[in-house]
């Protein structure tokens, strides 16, 4: 698109500026690939294991980082049932941080997934519900 690229082009040629001036300087502007579209995955973690009692719920304490820093604003994060007896209930299935509730004791796995529509990660924790 046109407009995209009177838009970003600046902004890649002043990423790549600053990467040769990072590295000492390059022969020309294609010796540097632009960190600022690097867009590598994210890194998430589910957060450690539990064993609750019902009716209790379970808090999920999760974190995800992109390049070793704070996930930027644009991606989405989604909690979903991989495997269990029972029905799970997300407060919020797209908070990092949430509470699950379940309907019968079992083994319940559950997923995290981060993504920003092209790159995504997930990571998985177990609960064991106790009735
Ligand atoms: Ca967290």
């Amino acid at each position: 698109m046109r407009s995209d690229r009177l838009i970003h082009t600046p902004w890649a040629v002043l990423t790549t500026m600053a990467a040769c001036l990072a590295l000492g300087g390059c022969e020309d502007m294609t010796d540097v690939i632009f960190p600022s579209n690097s867009n590598a995955a994210p890194t998430v973690d589910a957060g450690p294991d539990q064993v609750i009692t019902l009716p209790a719920t379970a808090p999920l304490d999760g974190t995800v980082t992109r390049d070793g820093g704070p996930v930027l604003a644009g991606w989405t994060y989604t909690w979903t049932k991989v495997s269990g007896p029972g029905m799970v209930s997300f407060a919020d299935p797209n908070a990092v941080d949430t509470v699950v509730s379940f309907s019968a004791p079992g083994t319940y796995v559950l997923q995290l997934t981060a993504t920003d529509g092209r790159q995504s990660a997930s990571d998985q924790v177990t609960i064991t519900v106790q009735g």
